[in-house]
């Protein structure tokens, strides 16, 4: 039970009046953000609770006074919510509460450490699922968007928090990688992961998703074509809690999704290639070119008389099909042994 709020009640059962200044309907958003999301982990990814061991989580709201956030404890394994702006517009959104509970989820799998790069993934991590939680639960007052915190208008000015599709529209987040983004706050070097989610799910460019307008520019200055938020997030999910561990920076993220979409929809397949474009469009590793990739060899010297063998290495992205090797016109007493 909780032990330092007392348990909310209602008179008459009929929780709130649906406005902003309602504790009771404060609590009855709280408590729909709570279910949705163990909805969404539960029947996406079978994933039962923020630990997945079928527990539930508290939630304290009303918290303090102009206190302006949310946050997520994993010692008490409890959300509590401020009242926000001005007292008036609680942080109790959907796609706040789904952000601070994944905070539990990532605690409870990879286990992100809460600074440097690791931190900045950490909290793209809870954006990529709070964005997520909004296009599962697709409701017409509060569609899917890749905007966080677009309902809480903590800035006064009815602009959110953060924007996926470019994040260095709030002024502070970074679009792409650089070797200095991990000294950044965590919340502002999770912009080039939210940007890569961004561009895998949508694709770069021009885009009106939910009445929404995005416009997603790129690193390399190509394109990247979207495999769908669905497919996107099933991979950051297996990303998450098979191959990320807590000091996964933004290279080792490139790695885990890479081995995730070869896991999901096979190595070299259009999903997987999808996934490296739009690393390489925040400036994290090259795209990959579909073909047989033979390594550099450098031009051999040896004496008369002398044995010599070279090595030749290559690979195929095709998947199932495996290279030959054949020479032809080779000097008396060379040959070719095309194995290993
Ligand atoms: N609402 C904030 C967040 O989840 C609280 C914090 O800074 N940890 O990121
Ligand atoms: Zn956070």
């Amino acid at each position: 039970s909780c032990t330092y709020a007392a348990i909310m009640t209602d008179a008459d059962n009929n929780w709130g009046n649906n406005t902003e200044s309602s504790v009771q309907s404060e609590a009855s958003d709280a408590h729909f953000g709570v279910a949705t999301t163990w909805d969404f982990y539960k029947n996406v990814f079978g994933r039962s609770g923020i630990k997945g061991d079928g527990k539930g989580s508290l939630s304290r709201t009303h918290y303090g006074s102009g206190y302006v956030n949310a946050f997520w404890q994993d010692s008490c394994f409890c959300m509590t919510y401020g009242d926000g702006s001005g007292n008036t517009h609680p942080l109790t959104a959907l796609d706040v509460a789904a952000h601070e509970m994944t905070h539990g989820v990532t605690a409870a799998t990879a286990g992100l450490n809460y600074s440097g790069e690791s931190g900045g993934l950490n909290e793209a991590t809870s954006d990529i699922f709070a964005a997520a939680v909004e296009f599962y639960e697709n409701l017409p007052a509060d569609p899917g968007d890749y905007l966080v915190g677009e309902k809480i208008d903590i800035n006064g000015d009815g602009t959110p928090l953060r924007y996926m599709d470019k994040p260095s529209k709030d002024g502070d987040s970074a679009d792409s990688w650089s070797p200095s983004l991990g000294n950044l706050d965590v919340h502002y070097s999770s912009g080039p992961a939210n940007h890569f989610f961004y561009l895998l799910s949508e694709g770069s460019g021009a885009k009106t998703v939910n009445g929404v307008s995005y416009n997603s520019p790129t690193y390399d200055g190509q394109s990247v074509t979207g495999i769908g938020i669905q497919n996107a997030a099933a991979i950051w999910y297996r990303a998450l809690t098979t191959y990320m561990t807590s000091t996964t920076d933004y290279a080792g993220a490139r790695t885990a999704t890479l081995s995730a979409a070869a896991d999901l929809f096979g190595a070299y397949s259009p999903t997987y290639l999808a996934v490296a474009d739009s690393w390489a469009a925040i400036n994290v590793g090259n795209r990959i070119a579909l073909g047989v990739n033979l390594a550099p060899v450098a031009d051999q010297i040896s004496g008369i008389g002398q044995a010599v063998s070279l090595q030749l290495d290559a690979y195929t992205t095709n998947t199932g099909s495996s290279l030959t090797y054949e020479a032809t016109g080779l000097p008396d007493g060379l040959s070719i042994s095309p194995s290993g």
